[in-house]
């Protein structure tokens, strides 16, 4: 249902100043978002327009606070409108924009990136997750000379033709299996398993092994709600790959700087051939990047033959950004308080759905957590859905009406920054306390 053609509903009495502004954007822009899930399709209403974010929480054009555990889907550890990073972007902006020429400041980043994450030796900023993944692939199939790719339901790697096939996040929440537009030769190189399972994608190598150029994998699974790869899942991975000759890439865009500052290969010491990045990278800036060893990345150009390229890659604003925001992220004892923030929070979650009489599954992974409404163990795609998705739209509209906010769908994950101190985590564990009494 897109809300801004869609009958106004009691929840738009709850915000009308977002409801008007739903309706006017609907008019200029598809579904009146610049990102489909932001538009509330999976849990039904009226997207909240946000005016402001600080530190954990935001405000919404009705002036009502939430304490914010989407933080622009991962991006912001440190929470809104960090000091350090304000003033980076405005010391940066101060000199100029952007110049189309290189700059000190991607250097910099890149040079912190590659000391951070040690399976990455050289890497490519780009702009966003998609032609961070696109152009990673690229490159495993111009590295290896072969054409197929293998991918995970219900992960979401970006919205590149070939990855748009049982993707996760958005298209999953849209249920949108294969989105119109991508062609079948777009598609047909690109061979999808259930995460986690070892058996079938031994099968899919026994099958196809000498075409396989990559399989691409969240480490940690992020877009159909977070599934965690069962033990020896990752390892197997890069087992298979390198027997086969394919390039292992770890789509990290999630997961870099948020379970670990190495990332999820550093958590899980599986090293991949290539990684993805973004989000956190740039601190909430487009900032994105794809790495791995110097032997493959110099076959991108200018050095190699690999096109790739954007006009506004290694933005000085998101270098600078990014920049400021590892320096924070790299202080000792920051995972520890985020992974203990995300925890509380999911064992919140179970406790209250417990007490609210409600089937839960709940989980936490550095500064990431979730939870699905089921007692059934979710391991894949196919189990996440049968997850109570309803009840969790319910339970979406009960948090928010209590003033906390989580991803408008039930095929996301949850975040902590550094600003969800324990005030602010109190305040949530009581509002998820009176909203699942309300929804048991
Ligand atoms: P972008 O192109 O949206 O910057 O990144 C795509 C992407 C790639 N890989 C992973 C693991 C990702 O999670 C994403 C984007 N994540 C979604 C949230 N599930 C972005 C939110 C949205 O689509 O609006």
């Amino acid at each position: 249902m897109n809300g801004s053609d869609g009958p106004l509903n009691d929840d738009a009495l709850q915000a009308p100043r977002s409801a008007a502004l739903f309706a006017a954007a609907g008019r200029v822009m598809p579904g009146g978002v610049n990102s489909p899930v932001r538009a509330f399709g999976a849990v039904g209403g009226v997207p909240r327009f946000i005016e402001c974010g600080t530190g954990p929480f935001v405000v919404d054009a009705d002036g009502r606070r939430y304490v914010d555990f989407v933080l622009s889907w991962g991006a912001l550890a440190l929470g809104h409108a960090h000091p350090a990073i304000v003033d980076a972007i405005r010391r940066q902006a101060e000199k100029g924009s952007a110049f189309g020429a290189p700059t000190a400041l991607e250097t910099a980043l890149a040079e912190r990136v590659i000391a951070a994450v040690p399976s990455i030796e050289m890497i490519r900023f780009v702009s966003s997750g998609t032609e961070a993944v696109m152009s990673a692939l690229r490159l495993a199939r111009a590295v290896t000379g072969r054409t197929r790719i293998v991918k995970f339901a219900g992960c979401y790697h970006g919205h590149a033709d070939s990855l748009l096939v049982q993707a996760g996040s958005g298209v999953a929440t849209l249920g949108l299996p294969d989105s119109p537009g991508v062609t079948a030769a777009a598609a047909g190189d690109t061979l999808t398993a259930p995460y986690n399972d070892v058996e079938l994608v031994e099968s899919l190598f026994a099958r196809h092994g000498s075409e396989i150029a990559a399989v691409i994998v969240e480490p940690v699974a992020g877009n159909m709600g977070l599934v965690l790869p069962r033990p020896g899942f990752l390892e197997a991975l890069r087992r298979i790959s390198s027997t086969h000759g394919a390039l292992l890439v770890f789509d990290e865009v999630m997961t870099g700087f948020r379970v670990a500052f190495g990332g999820a290969q550093e958590t899980f010491s599986v090293a991949p051939d290539l990684t993805c990045l973004g989000k956190i990278l740039g601190g909430g800036m487009p900032a994105a990047a794809f790495g791995g060893s110097r032997e493959y990345m110099s076959r991108i150009a200018p050095a190699g033959p690999v096109y790739q390229a954007g006009t506004l890659s290694g933005h000085p604003i998101a270098m600078a950004a990014g920049l400021a925001t590892l320096d924070e992220m790299a202080k000792p004892g920051v995972y520890a308080r985020l992974a203990r923030a995300a925890n509380a929070m999911a064992r919140c979650a179970e406790e209250e759905a417990r007490r609210a009489g409600l089937p839960i599954r709940a989980a936490a992974i550095g500064g990431m957590w979730g939870f699905f409404f089921t007692d059934a163990d979710v391991r894949d795609y196919a189990s996440a859905r049968t997850a109570d998705a309803r009840r969790y739209a319910r339970a979406f509209h009960a948090l928010l009406a209590e003033g906390v906010y989580l991803p408008p769908g039930q095929f996301e994950a949850m975040f902590v920054s550094l600003a969800h101190d324990d005030a602010t985590l109190d305040m949530a564990k009581v509002a998820m306390r009176h909203a699942f009494a309300r929804i048991g």
